[in-house]
């Protein structure tokens, strides 16, 4: 099962070079009966215009974008789309890549879908026949880049520069031809392992290694895009260490790689790990602009911060994160996950699209360039583990095309070329898919608070579980009020953002429900717009949340899915209705005991 490609099957032949050749090959197979021009137009780039014409179509475009023209038409006529006589289309964003954070032996953190589809023992170990699945995949939706190993590099990751390098050449080999380049993470004190006894960026045998390695590296796969760096965070190496900022550790890389049109791609999930929960004053969310914002102007042209859209960590629901607002004279990525890992880990349905559009709607146009989501694929056979997580990739490539992308067309558009379902059951699909997310944040943390997640493994409720830990993830709750008062009173945090928005959250009347307790601490007889206090809204929220799942198992239940995808959809949404149950009532039984205000329903609540 190859998630929407099973709807065109290709069998691609090795000597396959270019994106021209692949966009020739894909539309002699996907639409054998139909006439397409293809006219080379360098200058375009990414770009294309696709044009109906007496005897059929005509594409023009850049290497890349006949590639992605042709699958634009595919789609569109597979859909039966109606297209214009003239469609001209281009990417916003220069870098759309994928971050697999996919370990040397095999493991992927925060993976969902299987093992591995790059390396195994130790090394790269991969069936290029997947890999090729994965690249058209990719290229069908319009996404460039693709870094194969995790972010957090341990021994034996730091090979891939050395003699795992010209496996590593064949890897970008197999990907070029769909207009796909590779990208590597990197291990910050790398040099060390190299009898050098620092890896500060300030000290000139550290700048000659990297100096010369990226001059090896780039000899080997010259089309390679560049390194991601997490540095100073979770325990990995970086610049702190002696006392230089970010900009001067990923100015050092940059100048390394700028030779061969490389770039950094520098990660801004830097906090504080180590926090006493009893410490007042630290505030996690600050963490990123506090580091960050004061260097705007300071980083080089080729390094692009990468900043993950919340300023907390994928929660179910989190702000913009204000450093996505505070660096205009910054190549800035947004960072997203389409791995569940807050967010149902492919068990439970969790779709996308409408919390990017949340994020999209916040973010001015020129905020950034260029967007990454880790990725949810494993070797699972149908990639995504959960034959419905497809989507969110689909939707994802869409989206970093257009921003403004409807989610309601990206999901149809998903459901009707994996399933081509009649009108009416497609539209039940795409109901329960966009409505997921709703569901799942209903009947998980309640009103913006997060972190009620089982410790590390991050499934299943646990209220306490990060409470008193090291995380700075508190939502305080207490027997008489929950929450963080995040405004100027506060921890100042809302202070980090612009006037309008400050304005939008500081008070509480006034403060959309859905980020109430992630900005403000309330009592829980605190009464919300809907003249609900505070608590009983919590309890419908999860009362509510668990029937919606309930139902959505019976409208599943209905679809006429493939058998291989329904015996899999019907298993994980089984567990998906049990995890509700148990997040309904551990949550619920927390905030009566706490509180001890009854449910004005009197529904059952545990004690
Ligand atoms: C790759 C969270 C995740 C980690 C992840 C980290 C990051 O803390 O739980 O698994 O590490 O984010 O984004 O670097």
């Amino acid at each position: 099962m190859n998630a929407w490609l099973n709807r065109f099957p290709l069998s691609v032949p090795e000597s396959l070079r270019t994106p021209e050749e692949a966009a020739r090959l894909e539309l002699a197979h996907a639409l054998p009966d139909c006439s397409v021009t293809l006219e080379s137009v360098p200058a375009m780039g990414d770009g294309f215009c696709l044009f109906r014409e007496k005897s059929g179509y005509r594409i023009a475009g850049g290497p890349a974008g006949l590639l992605y023209g042709a699958w634009r038409l595919i789609f569109s006529l597979t859909a039966c789309e109606e297209l214009p006589d003239r469609l001209e289309s281009a990417p916003r964003y220069a870098l759309r890549m994928i971050n697999c954070w996919d370990n040397p032996d095999g493991t992927v953190e925060r993976g969902y879908s299987g093992s591995s589809l790059f390396f195994r023992g130790g090394k790269l170990d991969y069936n290029p026949e997947r890999i090729r699945v994965i690249a058209r995949l990719m290229a069908s939706v319009g996404l460039n880049v693709l870094c194969i190993n995790n972010v957090n590099v341990h021994f034996p990751g730091q090979l891939l520069l050395e003699d795992d390098l010209p496996d590593l050449a064949r890897l970008a080999e197999i990907i070029r031809p769909f207009g796909i380049r590779l990208m590597v993470s990197v291990d910050y004190s790398q040099p060390m392992r190299h009898g050098i006894p620092t890896a500060d960026p300030l000290d000139t045998r550290v700048q000659a290694w990297w100096a010369e390695t990226a001059s090896r590296v780039w000899r080997a796969v010259p089309d390679l895009a560049g390194f991601l760096v997490k540095a100073d965070s979770e325990g990995r190496p970086g610049p702190f260490t002696y006392g230089r900022n970010h900009a001067e550790g990923a100015n050092m890389l940059a100048e390394a790689v700028r030779p061969f049109g490389g770039v950094i791609v520098w990660r801004c999930f830097v906090y504080n790990c180590r926090q006493d929960w009893r410490d007042t004053k630290t505030d996690r969310p600050k963490a990123a602009y506090d580091h960050y914002a004061p260097l705007d102007g300071q980083f080089a042209s080729n390094v692009i911060l990468q900043v993950k859209h919340g300023p907390f960590d994928f929660q179910v629901r989190e702000p913009l994160s204000p450093l996505l607002l505070a660096m205009p004279k910054t190549h800035l990525a947004l960072e997203l996950q389409l791995a569940q890992e807050y967010t149902g880990h492919q068990i439970d349905l969790y779709t996308m699209m409408p919390m990017w559009q949340e994020i999209f709607e916040e973010l001015p146009d020129s905020a950034i360039m260029s967007v990454a989501a880790v990725s949810n694929w494993g070797d699972d056979a149908n990639y995504t583990g959960h034959p419905l997580a497809a989507a969110n990739f689909f939707g994802y490539g869409l989206l970093c095309w257009d921003p403004h992308t409807d989610p309601r067309r990206s999901t149809e558009l998903w459901a009707r070329l994996t399933y081509g379902f009649p009108a009416e059951q497609e539209k039940k699909l795409a109901d329960c898919l966009l409505s997921s997310r709703r569901t799942y944040e209903k009947y998980t943390a309640p009103l913006g608070i997060g972190w009620m997640v089982t410790p590390h493994d991050h499934y299943g409720p646990n209220p306490s579980g990060y409470e008193y830990d090291l995380w700075g993830t508190y939502h305080k709750a207490s027997r008489d009020a929950v929450g963080i008062d995040r405004t100027e009173k506060g921890t100042g945090y809302l202070c980090q953002y612009p006037e309008e928005i400050r304005k939008k959250y500081e008070d509480p009347a006034s403060c959309p429900d859905l980020y109430l307790l992630f900005y403000h601490r309330l009592p829980y007889s605190f009464r919300m717009k809907d003249g609900r206090t505070l608590v009983q809204r919590i309890y419908d929220d999860h009362f509510e949340g668990y029937a919606e799942t309930e139902a959505m198992r019976e409208t599943l239940r209905s679809l006429p899915f493939p058998e291989e995808d329904r015996a899999v959809i019907l298993e994980r949404m089984d567990r998906q209705v049990h995890n509700a149950r148990e997040w309904c009532d551990i949550i619920n039984t927390f905030f009566h005991r706490l509180s001890g205000i009854p449910d004005g329903q009197g529904r059952t609540i545990y004690e």
